[in-house]
């Protein structure tokens, strides 16, 4: 057959790996084990080309493993629960249920079409009770652990919608869909103690050596340890103290002002005598929660009319304001500012008319120099600050802290960025917290023997707010504890919980609990974890805690979930407009015109492919016209994996020919025989190359290793090794275009499965690529040159040295008193 047809080809195949459970993972397995692992999908409705690229990659690479002889763990499951099931719920009137198992079972149709060695028995979604209710078991542990507590804390809240949003549904500080200004509002919550596992977080990433730098940089950001001081203010006339937290006690005698955050108790206590303050506090809480929106939100401050003693003078009084900056959660909710080497201060003293004063400089010499527009954050030298000046920052923060340890005013500690994770979502779509609140007993945990408290199915979206909170025999239960009349918790699992420990379900999942100890243990830590850098902070640190958490409770005993991390790019198209400014899909688009209307088609730039600019490209109908291997070759070639991918007609086509191609040189061989040696040396080479750059996730570069060999062979005339050669290229390129190869190792008579074949072994003695010439000396003198392989090794170019014919003539059967080899360049003798 001259012509490979995936239409027929790859369905027929992706039904025997299904029948033969060629991609089943074997617990009891006596081989190695190795866990590839995708970041699995949330079901949005159809599988998009950064699915097809993230899940290709993580294909070569377990396919590979497989054929490596490794027992491969590789599973899919669905990442289920969140909001946009609810707003389809709202929009299109369908349960979020339903809307979000249709969704499944489409993209699971599709994703089995790309052919993906996926073992498909270990399939989950975390909005199925029988994940979701041994979620809430562990919780339950948790909570005895006294790892989970509840705690007073703010939320986003929509005074018009009357409904808790999430950070992601407030823009620009105003609810998503009323347009109304966000306020925020205390509600009891649940929270996982994540700051107990700070210091053992950040060190575990030391440990992680197979994660990009950045990602750990990242997370290393996120926990933020900051080693300072804290001290106190002494307030004059009254009897109390404002305690400050600063990384820069080096800085102290460039204080113009001390400022507490709204929800300081010393704020609280001054607005109760003053309106004034009491509105600036209620202005402060307009606008959403997130750090970003606080750090770009314009610097607001109310003077007290407090005055703050510097602690090193006595008759040096401060300021103190409440400044909307200022966190109430972070140190001690409070500072001194220094606006001349901090830019939030600097900007604040400058609408405030506060001095601002130098206290570091790059020399001694600058001490006069006044500070500019803006901070100056750079060390130096410290001027200004009596018995400070001349140290530098370093120096002089470790005499300040030792100061105030001597006399008793201050010292030096840590302070941490990591919150503890605040779970309680007030949404429906999500794993129910299992807890009963009960007037008598508190919050109760629900008895594992009731567990899983599943979703009531009966809920409308038709009135704003959780519809949890509203359903009354869903919500109305006996307290588990004393049977009196109580309340069921309506709030529900915060969705980067379920991702938390899915990848240790899929290793063990049997029915009676979350995960079998022993069996979770042999396949953990996942060997490589593969997706978007998306997720590089939250989902990855919060993985990373729970595992923790599991193992201080002794439920497994793994620290670091993912031993190798690979952050793949986006895959991008170009972008078109219209005359009039709209963006136009691709497939409106033909000949730089509107295909409908003839204008002429402005275009864009080349973007991450997304519904807003129009510029996606659905993969289905591209799996239909060209079939599962020429989109996944497309998926590896050309652009480095880390980095972005654009999606191209003319690349896919050419994908296209390609396959066909190794269909032409692979599927059958002339009868011939005879030895092509550069041939074999060219197959060894690109045995060990292709190995080495899937192993390395380098699939850019497998690719080319292909290509070229294909090119080899294609050049070569027929011979046994040529022969030889297509059917290895077949192994090959089995992980990464498996129903080409299947289809091709059946037409060529090769035994089994390529799926299940062995990759192919290298003759290290093929793979020498270069030779040198190196200069024969004896006394000094140039006697002969050899041609060697190199890097060769001494004792070779000696052997050689001596063998040769005028080295021999002149050493007249004598042995040399000396030989000097500087290696690929020459050799002396000494005689
Ligand atoms: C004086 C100072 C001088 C500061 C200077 C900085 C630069 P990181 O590194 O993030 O730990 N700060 C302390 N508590 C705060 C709070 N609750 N809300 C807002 N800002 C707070 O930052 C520590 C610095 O952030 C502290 O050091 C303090 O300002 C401020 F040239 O103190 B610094
Ligand atoms: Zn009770």
């Amino acid at each position: 057959n001259s012509r490979f047809n995936p239409l027929e080809a790859d369905a027929r195949w992706q039904r025997t790996w299904e029948e033969r459970g060629s991609f089943h993972a074997d617990d009891a397995s006596g081989k190695p084990k190795s866990y590839v692992l995708e970041m699995f999908p949330y079901p949005s409705g159809r599988i998009h080309m950064g699915h097809v690229r993230n899940y290709t990659m993580g294909d070569v690479l377990a396919r590979y493993r497989r054929m490596k002889g490794f027992e491969v763990l590789h599973p899919m499951g669905w990442d289920a629960f969140g909001m946009p099931a609810e707003n389809a719920a709202m929009e299109k009137k369908v349960h979020p249920g339903e809307w979000t198992w249709a969704n499944i079972a489409t993209m699971r149709a599709q994703l089995k079409r790309l052919g993906f060695a996926l073992d498909w028995s270990r399939e989950l979604a975390t909005c199925d009770p029988a994940y979701y209710g041994h979620e809430q078991a562990l919780f339950l542990d948790l909570l005895d652990a006294g790892l989970v507590y509840r705690k007073e804390s703010e939320v986003n809240w929509d005074p018009v919608d009357m409904t808790v949003l999430a950070n992601e549904q407030v823009i620009d500080g105003r609810g998503w869909r009323s347009g109304a200004l966000v306020e925020r509002r205390k509600l009891s919550q649940w929270f996982l103690k994540i700051t107990d596992f700070a210091e053992e977080l950040l060190d575990g990433l030391g440990t992680l050596d197979q994660w990009p730098d950045k990602v750990r940089l990242m997370q290393e950001n996120w926990i933020g340890k900051s080693r300072g001081m804290r001290f106190g203010f002494a307030l004059a006339g009254r009897g109390d103290t404002v305690e400050v937290f600063t990384t820069r006690p080096d800085t102290i005698f460039g204080a113009s002002f001390v400022a507490v955050s709204p929800d300081h108790p010393i704020a609280l206590q001054v607005a109760e005598g003053r309106p004034d303050a009491a509105a600036f506090i209620a202005l402060c809480k307009q606008g959403g929660t997130t750090a970003a929106e606080l750090d770009t939100a314009e610097k607001l401050g109310f003077d007290t009319g407090l005055k703050a003693v510097h602690p090193l003078d006595p008759a040096w009084e401060l300021p103190v304001y409440i400044a909307n900056f200022v966190l109430m959660d972070y140190g001690t909710g409070a500072i001194f500012g220094v606006p001349g080497h901090d830019e939030r201060d600097h900007e604040f003293a400058t609408k405030y008319g506060l001095p601002i004063r130098r206290v570091v400089a790059a020399s001694a010499d600058d001490a006069g120099t006044p500070i500019g527009d803006a901070a100056e954050s750079a060390g130096g030298v410290i001027v200004n600050s009596r018995f400070l000046d001349g140290l530098d920052v370093e120096a002089a923060k470790a005499e300040v802290i030792r100061r105030a340890e001597a006399d008793g005013w201050g010292e030096g500690t840590t302070v941490w960025r990591l919150r503890d994770w605040g779970v309680s979502r007030q949404r429906y779509w999500g794993t129910p917290i299992p807890i009963v609140h009960c007037d008598a007993c508190g919050p109760v945990g629900v008895p594992k023997d009731q567990l899983p408290v599943t979703l009531p199915e009966d809920v409308s979206f038709d009135v704003p707010g959780n519809p949890l909170d509203r359903h009354a025999s869903w919500k109305h239960v006996p307290c588990p504890k004393c049977g009196a009349a109580a309340r069921r918790e309506t709030d529900t699992l915060d969705t980067f919980v379920d991702s938390s420990w899915y990848f240790i379900r899929f290793a063990s999942q049997p029915d009676d609990k979350p995960f079998d100890k022993a069996v979770a243990e042999s396949w953990l830590p996942v060997g490589q974890y593969i997706g978007g850098v998306e997720h590089a902070i939250l989902h990855l640190l919060y993985a990373r805690f729970w595992t923790r958490a599991l193992q201080r409770i002794g439920k497994i005993n793994v620290a670091e979930p993912f031993a190798g991390l690979f952050t793949q790019g986006m895959v991008t198209h170009e972008t078109y407009r219209a005359p009039d400014g709209r963006w136009l899909a691709p497939d409106e688009v033909s000949g730089g015109i509107v295909t409908a209307t003839g204008e002429a088609v402005t275009l864009g730039r080349v973007e991450k492919m997304s519904k807003s600019k129009k510029n996606t490209v659905d993969p289905e109908p591209i799996v239909d016209q060209y079939g599962a291997d020429a989109v996944r070759w497309f998926m590896l070639s050309d652009s480095p994996p880390e980095r972005d991918l654009a999606w191209s007609e003319e690349g896919i086509q050419g994908t296209w020919r390609f396959v066909q191609r190794l269909w032409r040189m692979t599927a059958a061989d002339p009868q011939t025989d005879g030895e092509d040696k550069a041939l074999d040396r060219k197959l060894h080479q690109t045995i060990a190359a292709v190995g080495e750059n899937i192993e390395a996730l380098a699939f850019n570069k497998a690719v080319a290793n292909v290509y070229e060999l294909a090119n080899a062979i294609e050049k070569a005339p027929p011979s046994a090794s040529r022969n030889a050669a297509a059917r290895t290229l077949l192994l090959l390129v089995a992980p990464m275009v498996p129903h080409l190869a299947e289809e091709a190792w059946a037409a060529r008579g090769g035994e089994g499965l390529i799926a299940d074949a062995a990759w192919p072994a290298f003759d290290e003695a093929l793979l020498v690529v270069d030779e040198v010439t190196i200069a024969v000396q004896v006394n000094g003198k140039l006697r002969d040159t050899l041609t060697a392989p190199k890097g060769a090794s001494r004792e070779a170019i000696e052997e050689m040295a001596l063998a040769s014919e005028n080295v021999v003539r002149i050493l007249d059967g004598k042995p040399p008193r000396k030989v000097i080899v500087v290696p690929d360049r020459l050799v002396n003798l000494v005689a």
